[in-house]
């Protein structure tokens, strides 16, 4: 553990652990609000007491048995196509939310209701099983987050998850039309032109693979191929419009004004391969003019690709060279940049270079000028471009002026100063702005910070993504975890607090203040419409091979001990849980038919299947719920 420096405004303040305590006994929900300041800078307990140097940080991390996290932690899963949900500073992981993949815990992809949300085919059977998450971004209110939604994407199949904060689960997946590597996401932060919505009300996602539009045509001629940025309601999960674009688009950034969302291209050449794809020297950062995209929209002043109903406006260099009616302005980026993230000041989008060494800064009033007619070009918005260090890729804030970029070939972070790289870039070449650097092991991608892209940034943590952890941890053959490390961003210098391994393959994710959501712990029985609200209406209807079964569990029992079915009877089985205590889940497994899913407190779920194996079948509850668990089943019997 390397804790030796620490930082003075960690060494006061109330004792950690003992605050901690205080406001366990005051009850989580109340007493969060108040508590999370000290508890997520983290002191160490009696640091005076005990005469040794304040530890504080790195105590903090290692909380003690019952003691709650300061923070939440949205990471990505990658292709296991999960939401990950973590507790921070200690790193723990507490849950997964299954989204586009299916999980064997809770039954995605089993029931019929999550089936619903991943999307069937027209035999029942889920149309994609596989997916690729990148990117968690949450809904806004007032430049931070309001704990309704989180949004992910999956690159494989170009979906766009949403997840119901309130009770951790996905809710709404909505496929991408004429896309495919939808990469980057970002929720808008206000409305445009309405002054009074100031939340989220859009999702905007970048294509990055350009294909045929539409893609029915398998031509090998790749001059004929286009990507689009689409525009998705974040309340009805529609697509609003998509923009065709020349390049690609790769993440996504939103201004704090909602006028602007960006995408970086690293691929301005347009090539089918990677020589081509490198082959200028610049690429771009694509800006597009949210108002005067829609404003087009409205006049009808779109084309529709396929059979997609979506309009799709001409977001090209050759349609939009007047800055005054252009919808879209391209500002130049060196060499395939990575990257496009929004300072929490509310000022500069930065994009990093990849295989340039530095770090593009777009001052964001001017692009706004330059839509005004106001700024002779485009590039005349940045405003510094300074070299950080090999492969930076993505960028994080603390608050308090500085940024932090990863460095995916040196295998660091780079602490600098934005506006003393402004200073610099202007022609002040006294000026220092990098601050401070720290090794990670290794190969680190994302990394963000605490609250970094809200307007709320607090410069307390910073987590690194490390793609590659090598001698990290205990050989486990020849798959690696990833390398999740915990950096202390509160000093001068970082200080480098754990190593924690991550089933692979998260890239992006977010810090939040724990007060900003207030999960429940139990289902409105009332949310389901299947739901069996009394056991005395279980029982089994039939209406000829078509059967319902419906029963409810309370511990230990279900409400039916056996039912009996008939070979190739079509069965929907309905389960309510009754049981309305935190925590009193139940599971339903049925051997050989291959099912298995719980239900939470008061959730209903149900399943289909066709009775086409007769005998006789232990239906078991899976979830450890009762001392008389194992004796919680219920018998299915099926007559040959
Ligand atoms: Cu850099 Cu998909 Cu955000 Cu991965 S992308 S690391
Ligand atoms: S039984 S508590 Cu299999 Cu040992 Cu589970
Ligand atoms: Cu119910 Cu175990
Ligand atoms: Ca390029």
């Amino acid at each position: 553990m390397s804790n030796e420096a620490k930082t003075p405004e960690l060494a006061t303040g109330l004792g950690r652990r003992k605050f901690m305590n205080s406001a366990a006994l005051a009850g989580l929900a109340a007493g969060l609000a108040a508590c999370t300041d000290k508890s997520g800078g983290g002191t160490a307990a009696p640091a005076a007491a005990t005469g040794a140097t304040a530890h504080a940080a790195s105590d903090a991390i290692h909380l003690k048995p019952g003691e709650l996290d300061s923070y939440y932690g949205l990471w990505s899963g990658g292709h296991t196509g999960d939401v990950r949900v973590l507790g921070l500073p200690s790193g723990r992981e507490i849950h997964r939310i299954p989204c586009f993949n299916p999980d064997a815990l809770v039954g995605w992809g089993i029931t019929n209701e999550s089936k619903k949300v991943m999307g069937t085919k027209p035999d029942g059977s889920l149309r994609y099983t596989v997916a690729d998450t990148h990117h968690v971004h949450a809904s806004y209110k007032d430049g931070n987050y309001d704990g309704r939604y989180a949004w992910v994407n999956d690159k494989i199949n170009s979906r766009l998850a949403r997840i119901r904060l309130d009770y951790f689960i996905c809710d709404h997946i909505t496929e991408l039309p004429n896309v495919q590597g939808f990469h980057g996401i970002f929720p808008d932060k206000r409305d445009p032109v309405d002054e009074k919505i100031n939340h989220t009300t859009r999702v905007f996602c970048g294509g990055e693979f350009a294909t045929p539009l539409p893609n029915t045509v398998g031509t090998e001629d790749g001059s004929k191929y286009r990507s689009l940025f689409s525009c998705v309601d974040a309340e009805t999960m529609e697509v609003r419009w998509q923009a065709l674009i020349d390049g690609n688009c790769d993440l996504v950034a939103t201004s704090y004004d909602g006028k602007l969302a960006a995408t970086n291209q690293y691929n301005t050449e347009m090539g089918v391969h990677y020589e081509d794809m490198m082959s200028a020297e610049r690429d771009a950062c694509l800006f597009f003019n949210v108002a005067r995209i829609e404003a087009a929209v409205k006049a009808g002043k779109f084309k529709t690709y396929g059979d997609s109903k979506v309009p799709v406006v001409d977001g090209t260099h050759e349609a939009n060279k007047d800055p005054k009616t252009a919808l879209t302005a391209y500002v130049s980026v060196p060499k395939n940049p990575h990257g496009v993230n929004a300072s929490p000041d509310g000022k500069y989008f930065i994009c990093a270079g990849k295989l340039s060494p530095t770090a593009t800064v777009i001052e964001l009033s001017r692009m706004l000028d330059y839509f005004e007619g106001k700024l002779a070009k485009t590039d005349d918005a940045i405003v510094a471009e300074v070299e950080l260090g090999l492969g930076p890729l993505h960028t994080a804030f603390d608050g308090r002026g500085n940024a932090y970029t990863t460095l995916f070939l040196d295998s660091q972070v780079v602490k600098w100063n934005v506006d003393a790289a402004i200073k610099f870039h202007a022609g002040d070449k006294s000026v220092k702005y990098v601050v401070d650097r720290v090794d990670v092991q290794y190969q680190p991608g994302h990394l963000n910070a605490s609250q970094s892209e809200t307007k709320a940034a607090d410069g307390k943590y910073l987590a690194v993504g490390c793609k590659f952890s090598k001698d990290r941890f205990l050989p486990v053959g020849p798959l690696h975890p990833e390398n999740e490390q915990l950096i202390d961003i509160s000093g001068d210098k970082m200080q480098l607090l754990a190593d924690h391994p991550v089933r692979g393959e998260p890239h992006d994710f977010i810090i939040f203040k724990r007060e900003l959501l207030s999960p429940k712990q139990v289902y409105a029985l009332d949310d389901f419409p299947l739901a069996v609200k009394d056991p005395k209406d279980s029982g089994v209807t039939r209406n000829g091979k078509k059967v319902v079964v419906k029963l409810t569990s309370q511990a230990p029992a279900f409400s039916l001990r056996e039912f009996k079915l008939k070979k190739g009877d079509e069965v929907t089985l309905i389960l309510t849980n009754l049981d309305k205590v935190e925590d009193l889940t139940h599971g339903v497994a049925i051997p050989k038919y291959n099912i298995q899913f719980i239900v939470n407190p008061l959730e209903t779920a149900s399943v289909n299947f066709v009775a086409d194996k007769p005998g006789v079948f232990w239906m078991y509850c899976t979830n450890f719920c009762h001392a008389l668990h194992l004796e919680m089943r219920s018998r299915m019997i099926v007559e040959a």
